[in-house]
């Protein structure tokens, strides 16, 4: 029987597993901080609240007004739920660690507030990603230990996608399901039930502007990807939005391949690993795909800092093992 049209709290109600009822509550917050980001997003042009603050985030970029209020609305939503004992934020220097003053959960979250904030103003999509870890630890506030680790021990990860419709997409380990967002009844409603993405797919997303600083084996994949040589008879269409929750999103239901590779001035490349390449590297594997590093599995790397940076291949299963070869130099 189709589960279409399901809501999102009946959804996780009826196939987590026994006590997860803290956990379908994460989510609820998770879509309420949404609805949230989507409201300021529909508004933006109308309010002031496009441009920049003026101020410079802790990775160098200029921080947009949107980033900060996407920011906020996730820490109003969360900081009083009683459901994390930690927040990791793309726009915080420093993890949130909840005090003794305000009640705490078991879970720990780690987000990209506002994903693709360079399209704010001129009407692009954007996104929120999310990772979510569980604190296995007594009593008391968590350390940067516990929060800072492998994408391996994420108990579920997800996206929010801000575009001509606003879409929920998560996996907590048992496939992966978009909720698309009915605005007259503000509910999420399942539109998506478990998503497998194509082993190959016939696009490519990636900023073709830097591929002067790639690497011999990057420039390479991306030259065979435009050869019309494939059994299609065609070369890959190139498809990139400036927003990585965008582009992945189109991946996970089309197929093909997304990549930011490292830069000959930026060896580590500049997507975030705790809350960027982590969340969708295991979104992605749910459904059916692959994401790496180029040469080892983005899940598999080792944490160390909040702010971490990794190069990211995500995708079909079969474009990202031909892109980890050509950078191997394996062809
Ligand atoms: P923000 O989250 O700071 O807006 O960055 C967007 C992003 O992390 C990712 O969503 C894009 O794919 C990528 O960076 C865009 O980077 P370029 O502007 O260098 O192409």
């Amino acid at each position: 029987m189709s589960r279409t049209g399901v809501t999102l709290t009946r959804f996780i109600g009826e196939t987590e597993a026994d006590g997860a009822a803290d956990f379908a509550d994460l989510l609820g917050h998770i879509g309420l901080a949404g609805k949230l980001v989507a409201r300021d997003l529909r508004r933006a042009g109308l309010i002031d609240i496009l441009g920049v603050t003026g101020e410079t985030n802790v990775q160098g970029e200029a921080v947009k007004k949107l980033d900060t209020l996407a920011n906020d609305n996730l820490i109003k939503v969360f900081q009083h739920s009683g459901l994390v004992c930690a927040i990791g934020s793309e726009e915080m220097e420093k993890p949130l660690y909840l005090p003794d003053n305000l009640p705490r959960g078991r879970y720990m979250l780690l987000f990209d507030p506002l994903d693709g904030s360079s399209n704010t103003d001129v009407n692009m999509p954007m996104g929120t990603i999310f990772s979510i870890l569980r604190y296995n630890g007594k009593a008391g506030a968590p350390s940067d230990a516990d929060l800072i680790r492998r994408g391996t021990e994420q108990v579920a990860a997800g996206y929010i996608m801000y575009g001509s419709s606003t879409i929920l997409v998560f996996t907590s380990g048992q496939g992966v399901h978009g909720f698309t967002l009915e605005p007259s009844i503000g509910e999420y409603l399942l539109s998506h039930h478990a998503i497998k993405m194509p082993a190959k797919g016939s696009v490519y997303a990636a900023n073709e502007g830097n591929y002067h600083k790639w690497d011999a084996g990057a420039r390479q994949f991306v030259d065979y990807l435009k050869q019309a040589d494939k059994p299609s008879g065609r070369p890959y269409s190139a498809r990139y939005s400036g927003c990585l929750a965008a582009d992945v999103h189109r991946l996970l239901l089309g197929g093909g391949i997304y990549l930011y590779p490292a830069e000959k001035d930026k060896p580590q490349g500049k997507l975030r690993l705790l809350y960027e390449a982590n969340p969708l590297a295991m979104v992605v594997e749910q459904a059916g795909g692959r994401a790496s590093t180029g040469t080892e599995d983005i899940l598999k790397v080792a944490a160390t800092t909040l702010h971490q940076r990794v190069p990211l291949w995500i995708g079909s299963r079969e474009d990202v093992s031909k892109a980890e070869s050509f950078i191997q130099g394996a062809q």
